[in-house]
């Protein structure tokens, strides 16, 4: 039996249904084509992310720009209101588009799936809802053939939440073997509403209902559209509302998934990547706070504390007409008592499983399901450590560690409607593409990181021999900016870039519309490393570049334990050393943090053809390259630039045979069915505390480590968007 769709909102009916039925009737050839029907193979791998265009648009309207592709599906996959009109709205004539027929499969049935209403919002935090895209997502996986899985997503896409449907499928894309080259589109252009001001809306459906593609121009989003400078926060907005920023959070989450089928969650040192990526949002934030004269952020310890730090989205859910609740200033918490998502805990719960997880770190060992006790050490604990904290699907007891990280998220999210009594949804930190929005994520993610640099102070400090590199020798490390005077002056300015979020408008005219957003950008820079191998051979190292602050928010210099909890990744690559001096050479769009600005501002029009194109796609995950550097100070902030050659053979990691075509970002997202590949801990070697004596970042240094001092200068100029490669 197939389960009904969800019912519709009543209302939207009737102008809906005349709006599908004129466009299904109207002639198809308007634009002097000859009527004819291309059938479409159905093999074809890019019609499944045209099925996560225009989530709200029944199946049988147009997909793709201009209006293309048509899909026809059998009578039974429709909404019901729409079953009996199925000859009219899926018969009429399609001159010059490609129609594709959908064979009928069945579909295991959707269980919970079906439970969440077309117009709330989805969360992965929230278990009800968890179970909801664990069930898609294992159909998703067990459809045997693309072909079945292709029209399961069809069926699907017409009885499920569009947030829930977008994740399930984009979760399945990344991970079913036959999808591996099936780009998985940018969420930002399904769902520019969780990323965009809400007033862009009506002047974006202005546009494009009163102008051509050819005669549209970008809605330009300003720079401050969520608050002023009256509020101090509001200075590092630019940083927690960058589209590249949320994008990259959310991408990460499609590859670790901390719920689902086994062979989703269960990948090589997730629980440690969930430690490292977040540690690393953490620093960057921090040093993007003392470029704007901001002190470290503040971890929230106590939970019963007002949070002082106000948040309004001013992001709306076009399609239900809600907006996202704000959170006022001074706001607490309070006992969760959503019946409504089944969802009953207290914060009592929450503390009760801190003291349980600080007791394990404290005492160095965890106890699992069965009762047997698991030390956390040096090679497993953090990873571990990472799986209970957060929590995932994989911790090793969640009876006894509970849920704390997702908990907090959901705490703070239903903090100014607790009970229900407002009826009111889930605020932006309820969700993984909007929490970063808040200032709160990074209050909650440092109290999470504090959990996580307990654990590091029990472990054995690396001592000298660990760190070096025996005959290999950094004699100098810099960084030249592109057109720069000076050497280890780095810098950064405003751009602009477009974004088509047409995919993501429903019931729109088709063709392209774009806005036009601001965000940080750094002139292009290269590193230059001397480096001498008197070893006796040829050496192979590794490359691993940091930058972090020299000074703190008094002005300061930071001690080396602070300092150290500071450096953001900048890159990091695998080295030939032939003996005597090598001189490498690296750009900063080589880095393996980032992913290039296509990535986050692409058009899946622009793929290229062939192979290439098949590396485009699935490079989603990683940091922006726009964000690569911190904003710096208009008088220049003073960093350190650390850069250390490890011994490869130690950091080898023996693969899986089978190549990765993208490598793209790894850094942070690790490699999509490999190891992540470097063997020492993630951090290395700013990870652990430093060993006895050393007090500066000078002291640290082996004779394979080199520091410049560098500033990072911001020009408070804006260029214009540069065209995409
Ligand atoms: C990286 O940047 C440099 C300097 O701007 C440029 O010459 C080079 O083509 C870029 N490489 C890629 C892969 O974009
Ligand atoms: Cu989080």
């Amino acid at each position: 039996m197939l389960p009904p769709p969800r019912p519709l909102l009543a209302p939207l009916l009737a102008p809906l249904l005349a709006l599908l039925l004129a466009a299904a009737l109207a002639p198809r050839h308007a634009r002097g084509q000859a009527p004819e029907i291309r059938r479409v193979d159905i093999g074809s791998r890019h019609l499944l992310s045209l099925l996560l265009e225009r989530l709200n648009e029944p199946i049988f309207m147009p997909k793709g720009d201009y209006d293309t592709i048509y899909f026809r599906v059998p009578a039974k996959y429709l909404h019901p209101r729409f079953q009996p009109l199925t000859e009219e709205l899926q018969g009429a004539s399609t001159g010059g588009a490609a129609v594709v027929n959908l064979p009928e499969v069945a579909v295991p049935e959707l269980g919970p799936a079906v439970e969440l209403s077309r117009f709330e919002h989805f969360s992965l935090f929230i278990p009800r809802h968890r179970r909801m895209a664990k069930r898609l997502v294992e159909i998703f996986l067990g459809m045997p053939r693309y072909e079945d899985f292709l029209s399961a997503s069809a069926f699907c896409r017409e009885r499920i939440n569009p947030y829930l449907f977008a994740y399930a499928t984009s979760v399945a894309i990344l991970h079913r073997p036959d999808t591996r080259n099936v780009p998985v589109p940018n969420a930002a252009c399904l769902f520019p509403q969780k990323y965009l001001d809400g007033s862009v809306f009506p002047r974006i459906r202005m546009e494009a209902n009163v102008l051509g593609p050819g005669q549209r121009e970008p809605i330009v989003i300003p720079r401050d559209w969520t608050a002023t400078d009256l509020e101090p926060e509001h200075r590092v907005a630019y940083f927690r509302e960058d589209i590249g920023i949320n994008l990259a959070h959310w991408h990460w989450h499609l590859v670790y998934p901390f719920d689902g089928p086994r062979v989703v969650v269960d990948k090589d040192r997730r629980g440690e990547l969930f430690y490292y990526f977040h540690e690393q949002i953490i620093a960057r934030f921090n040093f993007e706070r003392l470029s704007n004269h901001l002190g470290r952020v503040k971890r929230f310890l106590n939970w019963r504390e007002p949070i002082p730090e106000a948040y309004f989205p001013k992001l709306n859910n076009v399609l239900a007409s809600r907006v996202w609740p704000p959170r006022q200033a001074d706001a607490r918490l309070q006992d969760v008592q959503r019946e409504d998502q089944a969802l009953v805990f207290d914060i009592l719960d929450l503390e009760r499983w801190r003291d349980r997880i600080m007791d394990a770190v404290h005492s160095r060992r965890v106890v699992a399901d069965s009762g047997e006790t698991v030390a956390l050490d040096e090679v497993r604990g953090i990873d571990i450590l990472g799986n209970i904290l957060e929590s995932s699907a994989i911790s090793i007891n969640r009876n006894l560690y509970g849920d704390l990280h997702n908990f907090g998220h959901v705490a703070i999210a239903f903090s100014h409607d607790p009970d229900n009594r407002h009826l009111e949804p889930f605020a932006v930190m309820g969700d993984s593409t909007t929490a970063m929005r808040d200032p709160v994520f990074y209050r909650w993610h440092s109290f999470v990181q504090s959990v996580f640099d307990e654990h590091k102070a029990t472990l054995p400090r690396y001592t000298v021999d660990q760190l070096s590199f025996s005959g290999v020798q950094v004699l100098r490390a810099e960084v030249q900016t592109v057109g720069g005077t000076r050497p280890n002056e780095l810098r950064t300015h405003w751009q602009q870039s477009d974004i088509d979020i047409s995919r993501g408008l429903d019931f729109a005219p088709r063709g392209p519309v774009f806005v036009r957003v601001t965000h940080l950008q750094h002139v292009p820079f290269v590193h230059r490393i001397q480096v001498r191998n008197t070893a006796g051979g040829v050496r192979e190292g590794t490359v691993r570049i940091f930058l972090a602050p020299l000074m703190d928010e008094r002005r300061l210099p930071l001690s080396f334990r602070d300092q150290r909890q500071l450096f953001i990744e900048l890159d990091k690559f695998r080295v030939r050393l032939d003996p005597g001096v090598s001189n490498i050479v690296r750009w900063h769009n080589q880095s393996s943090v980032t992913i290039p600005p296509e990535r986050t501002f692409r058009n899946l029009d622009q793929r290229p053809p062939g192979p290439a194109g098949a590396r485009f796609d699935y490079c989603g995950c990683g940091w922006p390259q726009h964000m690569l550097l911190p904003k710096g100070t208009t008088e220049g902030l003073r960093a350190a630039l650390f850069v250390m050659v490890s011994d490869y053979s130690a950091d080898r990691v023996e693969q899986p045979a089978r190549p990765n075509a993208c490598s793209d970002g790894h850094s942070y997202c690790g490699l999509l069915g490999q190891r992540y590949p470097d063997r020492r801990a993630m951090g290395f070697p700013m990870d652990r505390m430093p060993r006895p004596g050393v007090n500066t970042l000078q002291d640290f240094l082996t004779p394979n480590m080199a520091v410049a001092e560098v500033v990072v200068r911001h020009e408070d100029r804006t260029t214009p968007p540069q065209p995409m490669p």
